[in-house]
């Protein structure tokens, strides 16, 4: 699979040592990696990747997702989940009871949750106490929940609201029992893409600075990035370049997603060239080049919302180790067309992980592995 002749017939002599031997890859690497023809000779690179991290395991979680609310001050124009105002139709905001509500139904026997992943839109009035109020009410609820929660976007807008630090924002909510962060906000970073796709959003610079202030508190995180719109592949490696780079300084990021832009409800329009069946290609090669390029992140998610549940096993043989989880309600990918279920249950889960060649193997927020019965390692 890995025939040295004809990495070299693809003029990929070089990638294929410095992947072999453990280098890392250079932005021009990359770009060559998205041009390559051969699809399947990346995914074949980014699986010997891949299994040198995570063997054959597979990871999943047993979690519950709430979007608070949808009400934002951003703007994003390839939004489809926000509303500008409460009284908008569609929009919705949470109350702490409602949130508690939701919480009580997931996390009940027989399904105990590993993850409670919250995020929302940001609020214009919603003060930092009344999240801060909600963590410990979770918390009071089941201590032993990992409680996943807000993106660094969000917490620059906590900052803003309040008139204090990010960092202080963070400690706080630390303070209140936040373990983890997910990815989300980070878009692209590149500063003329930007401002067509999330203009009022936190920049890169503040994206990436609030993640690295998360990594020396001690809040691991992820991290995404939203492709598959405006962007080129230029604009890609460049954001996958930024964060290799936060990492090394840092190294907080548990684990990267791509997102594959879903497009209905958006206000952004695609160009011809993007639209059409060659999208669940480009999204496999993403995978596999991400997972190339970020050889310090250790894990990578083919989340199944967004890429679907057909496609996502797939990107486990092209680089991805993860899959995300139960979720059993997601809004920000249905309400921008996602076709998939709203939930998955833990016996199709592991049945996908299992038939698509890999070993289940269940974890919580922060990627430790909780029943590793299945695995390998036990096996022996
Ligand atoms: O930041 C919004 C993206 C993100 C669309 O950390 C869209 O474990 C596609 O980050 N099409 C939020 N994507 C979701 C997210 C996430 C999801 C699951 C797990 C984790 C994790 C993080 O969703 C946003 C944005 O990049 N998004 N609209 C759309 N139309």
């Amino acid at each position: 699979m890995l025939d040295a002749a004809y990495y070299a017939a693809l003029g990929l002599s070089s990638i294929h040592e410095k992947v072999l031997s453990g280098q890392r890859l250079s932005f021009e690497d990359g770009i060559a990696l998205f041009n390559c023809p051969d699809i399947t000779a990346v995914g074949a690179l980014a699986l010997h990747v891949r299994c040198r991290l995570h063997g054959h395991n597979a990871f999943y979680v047993v979690n519950r997702q709430i979007n608070y609310t949808n009400v934002c001050v951003n703007g994003c124009t390839f939004c489809a989940f926000r509303r500008d105002a409460e009284s908008d139709s569609g929009a919705f905001a949470l109350s702490l009871d409602d949130v508690l509500a939701r919480l009580r139904d997931a996390d009940s026997t027989p399904l105990h949750l590993d993850e409670l992943h919250i995020v929302g839109g940001c609020h214009p009035t919603r003060p930092l106490s009344w999240f801060e109020d909600m963590i410990r009410s979770v918390r009071a609820f089941n201590p032993d929940l990992p409680v996943k929660a807000f993106t660094a976007v969000e917490i620059e807008h906590f900052s803003r609201l309040e008139g204090i630090s990010t960092v202080e924002v963070l400690r706080r909510l630390q303070a209140a029992g936040l373990v983890m962060m997910p990815g989300g906000g980070a878009e692209i970073f590149d500063e003329k893409l930007r401002p067509q796709i999330c203009p009022h959003k936190a920049d890169a610079a503040a994206w990436l600075r609030i993640s690295g202030e998360a990594h020396s508190l001690g809040i691991k995180t992820n991290c995404t990035m939203l492709f598959g719109h405006l962007e080129t592949y230029e604009h890609r490696i460049d954001h996958l370049c930024r964060l290799r780079e936060q990492q090394d300084k840092s190294g907080g990021f548990t684990c990267f997603i791509p997102l594959p832009f879903l497009t209905e409800n958006s206000l952004l329009k695609l160009p011809e060239d993007k639209v059409g069946p060659q999208r669940g290609l480009d999204q496999l090669r993403t995978v596999a080049v991400a997972r190339l390029m970020l050889d310090n992140i250790p894990h990578l998610k083919a989340y199944w919302i967004m890429m679907g549940p057909k496609l996502a096993p797939v990107a486990l043989w092209y680089g991805a180790d993860d899959l995300d989880g139960t979720i059993i309600e997601e809004r920000i990918g249905h309400m921008a067309g996602a076709q998939s279920a709203q939930g998955m249950t833990i016996a199709e889960l592991e049945h996908t992980i299992r038939a698509s060649g890999f070993t289940p193997v269940r974890r919580n927020a922060t990627f430790n592995i909780l029943d590793d019965s299945d695995s390998p390692e036990a096996r022996q």
